[in-house]
């Protein structure tokens, strides 16, 4: 059995999640991190030194990092479905993981903090209005690449969509301003159909 650990309110986490709902994988979720604690457990951090979520056990198989997981699953278990033997087409699907993690995340991280996790007394407005400022330009870059095919991993479903799919939905339901992104807008909306993005990423925001 596929046992993953992590709080689900992480982005991280919701990757592997959602990734696992998709592919009809039977696990085990344990939550930990944040107020769950656990990660600094000598047990947890002999799986993960890094004391972060998520973290997974399948079989004598244990990974960490978010987007290798959801690779390692995508192969293991996908081979149909979120995976393709294609390379080219599999590295066109994939660059897009790494652009959420090396480009998105950050700056993404300073309006997430700031509206969901912060009081209004709190809030770094510099930050935040940079944040927004960033992220707004690179969302019109995955608008663009979404003018011309359904999916950013191509005509269905791949991981490539995963990682900026977790962000998609804190993007679209903060109450904040967003440049017209109609092909973005419309790629979320058919994410919002499929029942394991509904059950594994849209849980209210905290
Ligand atoms: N690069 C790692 C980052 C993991 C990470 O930063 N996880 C955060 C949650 S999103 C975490 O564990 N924070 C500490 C905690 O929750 O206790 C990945 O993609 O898995």
């Amino acid at each position: 059995m596929l046992t993953i650990w992590g709080r689900g309110n992480s982005t991280n986490v919701k990757k592997v999640l959602w990734c696992a709902e998709e592919l009809g994988v039977p696990y085990e979720q344990i939550n930990a991190g944040g107020a769950f604690g656990l990660v600094n457990d000598p047990t947890y951090r002999a799986m993960n030194p890094n004391g972060l979520v998520p973290c997974i056990k399948d079989g004598d198989v244990v990974l960490w990092e978010s987007n290798t997981i959801v690779r390692y699953l995508a192969a293991k278990y996908g081979e149909e479905t979120l995976f393709t033997r294609d390379v080219a087409e599999r590295a066109s699907a994939e660059k897009w993981m790494d652009w959420a993690t090396s480009t998105v995340a950050i700056p993404f991280r300073d309006v997430f903090w700031n509206i969901v996790r912060r009081s209004p007394e709190e809030r770094d407005m510099a930050a935040l209005e940079k944040g927004l400022q960033t992220c707004s330009g690179l969302m019109k870059i995955a608008d663009a690449a979404l003018a011309d095919k359904p999916f950013l991993s191509g005509d269905r479903l791949g991981v490539g969509d995963i990682p900026l799919g977790c962000f998609a939905y804190a993007w679209f339901e903060m109450p904040i301003e967003r440049p017209a992104l109609p092909h973005m807008t419309a790629w979320y909306e058919r994410l919002k159909t499929r029942p394991a993005y509904r059950k594994a990423v849209m849980i209210p925001l905290t």
